[in-house]
């Protein structure tokens, strides 16, 4: 698919020392050097279900995979980036349903306007920006790959869902006991895992499955629902996470660098794409690292489409407020750190912009100063460890307030808030 458009990222002049940068990898608790191979970082990161607006949740998700990529371009690395919209699922097909709108409809609107307030918040293009539906024929073939090798299995749909023409009576899921590798990026216990299947897209009491967990990989085709061609499989469509697991090997092949999403994608979702990523290809062929942006909340709960506690990313462009400053609102909060947007933190990211910016103006364009360089050095050193944002933003307020008080601006800096913050001043 076309994705949005990308923005120009300016190269700074001084030589990075070439330390890779280090991120919080949910699979081993730790935090780990992601420093791509052959000069190459290869980054996947889950993309929207587009059946509502961006929130500042989703923003800060994408800002968050905007920040590692930037940090991975300045040490010198090419990156390939892939991201996918999943622009078939069930919780689109519900909305369109109860606001009286075709699916496609819905989900065509809603891309176009995550475009728009990705590029108003200059996050960088995917270099792939994969379809759910466009990677139906690789899901086809994977699962009847794992039929074939006996590692899933069928369902038969149950008597009253009438079917749609050429659907064949069964639905396919992975067996999880197959897979020796199950549990591995989440760590969770199986309760851990009860707890949350059922609320995140899973369904342990369908009747036949031989484990609650088991995923769904083909969901034959009902009648009024969307359906494809599925080769042996017959009409229907894929499950959520068979997407993710095809779209990641097709794009970005085995063991690439960094899975990335919010920590709502541990489980099932980054679980499952890996065990099945792991079932068609073997050990050690998705993710080396999986990052994870913690929740943003609102009123004391996720904010999220499905609770409908939304800050929109457009409304707020709408009412005349800076991207900028919606940008750096979300940098001054650690990504790992769960946090509640609130006007407060907005007000502060408006003042922090207009500081930033006095400095900015009374740069001559390049020039270098001592202090420029020790501002540049203490934000790449902050951004490699974990990507602590609230620390490379306080490397440039120190800068900003020094200038304020008379020392002269560097327009190097103004340069690295741009490449590496991504913060056009
Ligand atoms: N299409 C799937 C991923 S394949 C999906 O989860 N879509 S989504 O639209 O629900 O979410 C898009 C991204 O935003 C995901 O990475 C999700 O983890 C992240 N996200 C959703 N809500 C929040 C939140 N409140 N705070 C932070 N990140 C969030
Ligand atoms: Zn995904």
């Amino acid at each position: 698919m076309k994705t949005w458009s990308t923005t120009a990222v300016p190269r700074l002049p001084i030589e990075h020392d070439d330390s890779p940068v280090r991120v919080h990898d949910t699979a081993s608790g730790g935090v780990v050097p992601v420093a791509g191979q052959d000069g190459t970082a290869r980054l996947y990161v889950c993309g929207i279900t587009p059946y509502d607006a961006t929130h500042l949740g989703h923003a800060a998700t994408y800002v968050t995979f905007d920040v590692l990529q930037r940090a991975w371009r300045d040490a010198g690395l090419a990156v390939t980036h892939v991201q996918n919209v999943t622009d078939v699922d069930e919780p689109l097909l519900e909305r369109a349903e109860r606001d009286g709108i075709a699916w496609e409809d819905l989900a065509a609107r809603e891309i176009d306007l995550f475009f728009a307030d990705m590029e108003a918040l200059r996050v960088l293009p995917p270099d792939h920006y994969v379809g759910a539906v466009e990677g139906i024929p690789d899901d086809v073939r994977a699962v009847e790959q794992l039929l074939a090798a006996g590692t899933a299995y069928l369902v038969p749909v149950p008597e009253d869902e009438a079917l749609a023409d050429g659907a064949s009576g069964q639905d396919v899921y992975l067996d999880l006991s197959t897979q020796p590798s199950f549990g591995a990026v989440s760590g969770w216990t199986r309760e851990q895992m009860l707890d949350v299947f059922a609320d995140r897209g899973g369904d342990p009491d369908r009747a036949g499955k031989r484990d609650p967990l088991d995923p769904l990989l083909w969901r034959a085709g009902r009648a009024g629902e969307p359906h494809w061609a599925g080769a042996g499989l017959g009409q229907g469509r894929p499950g959520w996470h068979i997407e993710c697991s095809t779209i990641a090997q097709r794009y970005l092949g085995r063991a690439f660098d960094v899975q990335g999403g919010g920590t709502d994608l541990v489980f099932p979702h980054h679980e499952m794409s890996a065990v099945q990523a792991a079932a068609l290809c073997g050990d050690d062929c998705f993710a080396q690292a999986y990052v994870h942006q913690a929740m943003v909340g609102l009123d004391g709960e996720k904010m999220s489409k499905s609770k409908g506690n939304l800050v929109l990313v457009s409304r707020l462009r709408a009412a005349g407020v800076d991207p900028m400053a919606i940008r750096l609102a979300l940098l001054a909060q650690h990504y790992r750190t769960d946090w509640e947007w609130t006007e407060d933190i907005l007000r502060e990211a408006g003042e922090r912009l207009d500081l930033w910016r006095r400095a900015a103006d009374m740069a001559a364009h390049e020039s270098v100063t001592e202090l420029g360089s020790t501002t540049l050095q203490r934000m790449r050193e902050r951004l490699a460890d974990d990507l602590d944002t609230p620390g490379a933003l306080d490397a440039v307020d120190d800068w900003a307030t020094t200038v304020a008080a008379g020392e002269p601006a560097s327009g190097l800096v103004v340069d690295a808030v741009d490449a590496l913050l991504g913060v056009q001043l």
